[in-house]
């Protein structure tokens, strides 16, 4: 059962070295949060992701909502990455067709290739995107790896049914170079997958635009293994504070889910 088995154990039966990697620096760090990092200013981001950064495994950004975006920030975003031992996502949520899809992943102003290691998208195109990605990989050295969103967090989202199932399928077929799912329920049974849960905060049930959230113990019990916190963490009056609130309750939460 993949919510029993820890993840350290979990990081040997992954197929993408990445999600290996990701699993080891979950349980070194004794960490399983996931900082959302939906800021305007490269200033912000970084500084939030210097604060946070020994706290996390992955920082997320939606790089296409940064007003003062450049290459030097890339940079030194690399940089606390590699100092703080964290992963760097980008949101995009692809969602065309595969020739596009590799277009926008490798050119334009944000060459998401160079440095995300993982990525989101969406496989309402088909499975054909993931070989479009590969190519969109194409003389890249460093490990990437995809996250296929399989269900999203908000009221009335239409990733239900056939095609909810017909996601975890592609995942699991192209679990070579996808990492783990993102979705709100335990749809995997594939130990080296990896759940990704949003939705999560401490003080609010919705956003007041449909965004619903729940508690770190209830998306950990409903199977996540990294959780999403964006405003939970960046709106709160000490970042710090609310970052290592939740990366305490998502661990605790963790460990009742194995040892239980
Ligand atoms: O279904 C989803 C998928 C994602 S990746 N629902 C989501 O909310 N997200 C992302 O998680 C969303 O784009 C945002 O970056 C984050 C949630 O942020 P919060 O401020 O609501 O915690």
């Amino acid at each position: 059962d993949r919510l029993k088995l820890p993840y350290c154990k979990r990081a040997k039966l992954a197929k993408n070295p990445l999600a290996s990697k990701l699993l080891e620096l979950m349980e070194s760090k004794q960490t399983n949060l996931c900082l959302a990092a939906d800021l305007k200013k490269t200033d912000a981001i970084l500084e939030l992701a210097n604060t946070a950064g020994p706290h996390i495994a992955v920082l997320k950004t939606h790089v296409d909502i940064i007003e003062d975006f450049n290459e030097g920030f890339i940079l030194q975003l690399k940089d606390l990455a590699k100092r703080h031992k964290f992963l760097l996502m980008e949101d995009r949520k692809f969602g065309d067709i595969g020739n596009t899809v590799s277009l926008q992943y490798r050119y334009g102003l944000y060459k998401i290739a160079e440095w995300a290691d993982l990525i989101t998208v969406h496989p309402i195109s088909g499975a054909s995107v993931i070989d479009a990605l590969k190519k969109g990989m194409k003389n890249i050295t460093e490990p990437r790896g995809i996250f296929l969103i399989a269900e999203m967090s908000s009221k009335g989202t239409l990733t239900t049914g056939d095609y909810l199932k017909s996601a975890v399928s592609m995942a699991e077929e192209a679990s070579n170079l996808v990492v783990g799912l993102v979705c709100q329920s335990n749809l995997s049974a594939q130990s080296g997958l990896l759940q990704l849960t949003p939705g999560v905060q401490l003080s609010k049930s919705d956003d007041g635009l449909d965004q619903q959230y729940n508690n770190p113990e209830t998306v950990i019990n409903a199977g996540a293994d990294l959780a999403v916190v964006g405003r939970g963490i960046t709106e709160a009056s000490n970042c710090l504070k609310a970052a290592l609130e939740y990366k305490r309750q998502l661990w605790n939460a963790y460990e009742k889910r194995i040892n239980s």
